[in-house]
């Protein structure tokens, strides 16, 4: 039986209010934060949420400041029905669904900016992109007053970059890391594989392989970074309309490149196929739980 009757809250200070009031109540408050068009990846959030917490609140909000000016705010997939619904059955009590112009009223001017960790990888192709993705996160944990918050290692940079922000800025908030859902033939979970034909699905896979060939030479030993990348990169270019941007091989806390062999790393890609722009990651040495 859930503890609160389910709400859709759309304004911020109602929401702020809100979170108050359940606190005050006694509840421990649980926070998904997402962009919407739900899948099992998202949904896995709201189950991890879901035992740990007395109420989860799943944000659905499209945030302008995080996309580039050429990049895909206008075609970004949207279906709060359909989300909310699949949301519900995973025990969701409340959805917080604010408008641009409540988020970022007109003139706002101040941002979050985690600098060294929004530098590499997606930082280097998407200039601006983590600030607008910590700026955001920060106006969702200050309305939504959570215990804990979920992220998937999908976006491995982003969930350091929120891990890092959490423990400068809200070091009550505990920031929980959730493994990579993976479609059965290996492909990431995304909202925009939304954007992929069926051939250009296929020629994704490429991308796990890659990521699964570099994890199988760990396992066999293999600690040399350069070998890593060149692994993934030589799986990837057999397809060739794959368009790698880049392959990191890199130290899971930091994010620096890593120059000489290590005992943990994180590999990540990212890379065009059609009109989506996928990235993945794989985490060696160590599991994704254990960041904080
Ligand atoms: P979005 O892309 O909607 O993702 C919301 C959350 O779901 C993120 O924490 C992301 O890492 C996680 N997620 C996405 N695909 C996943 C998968 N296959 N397996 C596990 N988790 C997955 O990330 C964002 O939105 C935004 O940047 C946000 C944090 C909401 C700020 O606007």
């Amino acid at each position: 039986m859930a503890l609160v009757p389910f709400e859709i809250v759309r304004e911020p200070a109602a929401m702020r209010a809100r979170a108050e009031d359940l606190r005050r109540d006694g509840r421990r408050l649980a926070v998904v934060p997402t962009m919407g068009a739900l899948h099992d990846g998202h949904l896995s959030l709201l189950r991890a949420a879901r035992a740990r917490a007395d109420v989860v609140i799943l944000t659905i909000f499209v945030n302008p400041t995080q996309f580039g000016p050429s990049e895909d705010l206008s075609r970004y997939p949207r279906d709060e029905a359909g989300d909310l619904a699949a949301a519900r059955g995973c025990g969701l009590d409340l959805a917080f669904c604010p408008e641009a112009e409540d988020m970022y009223p007109p003139g706002s001017q101040t941002f979050v900016e985690v600098r060294a960790l929004s530098q590499p990888m997606c930082g280097e192709k998407r200039p601006g992109h983590f600030t607008g993705v910590a700026t955001v996160v920060s106006k969702l944990f200050h309305l939504t007053r959570p215990h804990v918050a979920f992220f998937g290692q999908k976006d491995f940079q982003q969930l350091r970059v929120l891990q890092t922000m959490a423990r400068e800025r809200f070091p009550r908030v505990t920031v929980v890391g959730c493994p990579i859902v993976r479609e059965p033939d290996g492909l990431a979970m995304s909202s925009r594989n939304a954007y992929l034909t069926s051939d250009e699905h296929d020629d994704a896979l490429a991308l796990s392989r890659g990521l699964r060939a570099a994890q199988e030479l760990w396992q066999n030993g293999e600690r040399d970074p350069e070998r890593l990348r060149g692994e993934v990169r030589e799986v990837v270019a057999s397809v060739p309309r794959v368009t790698l941007e880049y392959v990191s091989a890199a130290d899971p806390l930091t994010l620096v490149e890593l120059g000489a062999p290590a005992q943990r790393a994180v590999v990540s890609l990212a890379a065009r196929v059609g009109k989506a722009r996928l990235i993945d990651n794989v985490l060696l040495g160590m599991d994704v739980k254990d960041l904080s």
